[in-house]
């Protein structure tokens, strides 16, 4: 395997304690939104911020994200269409009552309008396994671990840039598959919004756990 040289940023300690306290200040202020604005939000904020997820670690290096992001009107009505469909089911039958209960703080819901009011849709398929130029199956590893990080820098770099997210999983959501013509080997993985928080949104008064329970030193 060829190898290059690092680039690697080293920063003189009190640079870096700034940066660390900057980062984590602006970062615990990220919280889930549901209520978008319909203003378009810029292009190149929301390449670059493609292009830091597309960057992440994975499993052998393979990469096994797919975004396909969507702004169409009419795709995301029929996105929209299928996901409250199966939300209708998921709240009304599919969903056990300790579940139902667990989501009763968020006060969600099987109606979905941030799907048709966000600018912006980004769809993120994790990709089950690769095909190499000889039509062959090349096997992918750790792809939910590695589609789960791609999503955490995604997130990270949308709030970075001051826009809003929610994640979104209507489940199942093989209808993406469908109304976005991905192959089968692709695996709809979550549905992320993006977007400017509706003027006046709120948000559910929910805390973070105590630091104490979550890191533990040893
Ligand atoms: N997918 C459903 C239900 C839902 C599930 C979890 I876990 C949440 O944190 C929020 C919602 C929905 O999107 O409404």
């Amino acid at each position: 395997m060829e190898e290059i040289r690092l680039h690697f940023q080293r920063f003189a300690e009190e640079e870096m304690l700034e940066r660390a306290q900057v980062f984590r200040a602006h970062m615990v202020q990220r919280r889930t939104v549901r209520a978008f604005h319909e203003r378009p939000i810029p292009p190149s904020v929301l390449e670059d911020a493609l292009r830091v997820a597309a960057s992440a670690p994975s499993g052998a290096n393979r990469q096994p994200w797919r975004f396909v992001v969507i702004e169409d009107s009419h795709i995301k009505r029929r996105i929209r269409v299928a996901a409250e469909k199966e939300e209708r089911e998921f709240y009304s039958t599919r969903a056990p009552d300790d579940w139902l209960e667990a989501l009763e703080p968020l006060g969600t819901d099987a109606n979905k309008p941030f799907l048709t009011e966000a600018p912006v849709l980004i769809a993120i398929f994790l990709e089950r396994f690769g095909i190499d130029c000889e039509g062959n199956r090349v096997k992918n590893y750790y792809m939910t671990e590695s589609v789960g990080i791609a999503t955490g820098f995604l997130i990270s770099a949308l709030h970075h840039a001051g826009l809003a997210t929610l994640t979104h999983t209507p489940s199942p959501m093989r209808f993406l598959n469908e109304i976005l013509n991905r192959p089968s080997r692709e695996r709809p993985f979550l549905l992320l919004v993006v977007g400017y928080p509706k003027d006046n949104a709120t948000v559910p008064a929910i805390e973070r756990l105590p630091f104490q329970t979550v890191v533990t030193k040893v």
